[in-house]
């Protein structure tokens, strides 16, 4: 078999998304995300201009070959845009593999380690009144557990919490310029617990909670935050300090017992490396389509295994249904399985990616369709051309600007 055709889709059925799409000479096709949020056409040009041209003539059923040679071969290694665009190379090729093999993905990937897949959902108010109520609507959808963040008193716009519809997603802002949000770390810390007990009080102890920092803190001042979250049992903390320094973790660790997760924006394992080995991490959150595929995310499972580090895919509505399959897949067959997020997309994307996965009761499972078991619709994604959006920015009362 040969990959005779490479094309990128860029569709923005209410928000953008990046798809590779790989045919074969056998009419055998495969998918793969290459969605990067507020960069995207840089992932489109990097695939189109110089991966494409690589791939046609290659035998798709040489998936570590083909990563090796993408990765190695680039010279410069690693980086968000180059390993989203290798992520969607890898995984349209594990897509046309199990296709050829009549399997589900995850059949490939050593089969089903559960029956089926615990998710969290985001529950977000601009305050504890409000948050309680998304909670609810969140429960009343069948979350087993649920991310809890909110507006903060003082604080105009937070990041997740002012910009949400209904279902807690966050509304997109497509226009030339970013948003700016407004930030004060005491008032956030002094906040959080309160919002923690206030949650408790009405849920109880037993609702798995979790909450997203996304990078804002410094390592004392997430130590204290853990340390103040600790009555509370939160399932996690994620992202409490910026991602470029692994070294910030330790003195977290040191100081608290709230379980840590980390890495949406990490790209390789080589920036898990003393994460892991140290265990200073209790998850690990790349998503399949920023880390360069199933490939190398299976091999960060294992190695994370080895220190009971367990697995939590990043899964916001900017990872296509592409993306979640794949994840989906990932989630089923690796042992160290620890929890998936998962917010869903609105009925649009569904219609453009239509997916074999399945959201019952608070659980994900991939189904059985071969392949990675979705279909892009090309007319209607292309009826919905890209749209420039930004993510926000982010800036202190004396305009300073902050991590978001
Ligand atoms: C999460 C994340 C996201 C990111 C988003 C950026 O935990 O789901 O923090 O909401 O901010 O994916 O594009
Ligand atoms: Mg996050």
């Amino acid at each position: 078999m040969k990959i005779v055709d490479a094309k990128v889709v860029v569709t923005s059925p209410g928000r953008n998304f990046v798809t590779l799409k790989l045919t074969t000479d056998e009419g055998l096709t495969g998918l793969g995300d290459a969605t990067l949020n507020g960069r995207e056409l840089a992932v489109v040009s990097y695939l189109a201009d110089h991966v494409a041209p690589l791939l046609t003539g290659l035998d798709p059923h040489r998936i570590e070959d083909t990563w090796q040679s993408l990765y190695r071969g680039a010279y410069w290694r690693r980086g968000p845009v180059t390993m989203a665009a290798i992520a969607a190379v890898d995984v349209a090729l594990w897509d046309i593999k199990a296709k050829a093999a009549g399997l589900p993905l995850y059949q490939l990937l050593g089969g089903a380690s559960r029956e089926r897949i615990g998710t969290y959902g985001h529950a977000n108010g601009r305050d504890i009144p409000e948050l309680l109520d998304s909670v609810r609507a969140r429960l009343a959808e069948g979350y087993p557990a649920v991310r809890i963040q909110s507006g903060i008193p003082g604080l105009k716009a937070v990041y997740g919490v002012s910009d949400t519809d209904d279902t807690g997603a966050p509304v997109l802002h497509q226009q030339a310029r970013p948003l700016v949000e407004d930030w004060d770390t005491a008032a956030y810390l002094r906040h959080v617990p309160a919002v923690f007990e206030a949650v408790r009080a009405e849920f109880g102890p037993e609702l798995p909670l979790l909450h997203d920092s996304h990078h804002r803190l410094t390592p004392i001042q997430a130590a204290r935050l853990g340390r103040d979250l600790e009555p509370y049992r939160p399932f996690w903390l994620e992202d409490c300090t910026p991602a470029e320094n692994q070294e910030a973790l330790r003195l977290v660790r040191r100081s608290t017992t709230t379980p840590l997760a980390v890495g949406e924006v990490f790209n390789t394992v080589y920036d898990y490396q003393a994460l892991i080995t140290e265990q200073l991490i209790d998850y690990v959150r790349s998503a399949v389509t920023h880390f360069g595929g199933v490939t190398p995310l299976r091999k960060l499972f294992d190695f994370a295994a080895q220190y009971q580090i367990k697995s939590a895919i990043h899964g916001p509505e900017d990872i296509s249904p592409v993306g979640m399959a794949a994840a989906v897949h990932l989630d089923l067959a690796v042992h160290n399985f620890g929890i998936q997020e998962f917010s869903g997309h609105t009925p649009l994307t569904d219609e453009v990616f239509r997916h074999a996965y399945t959201f019952t009761d608070g659980h994900l499972h991939p189904g059985e369709a071969p392949g990675i078991g979705v279909e892009l619709d090309e007319e209607l994604a292309a009826a919905h051309p890209y749209a420039p959006a930004y993510l926000p920015v982010n800036r202190l009362h004396d305009g300073t600007v902050h991590d978001w």
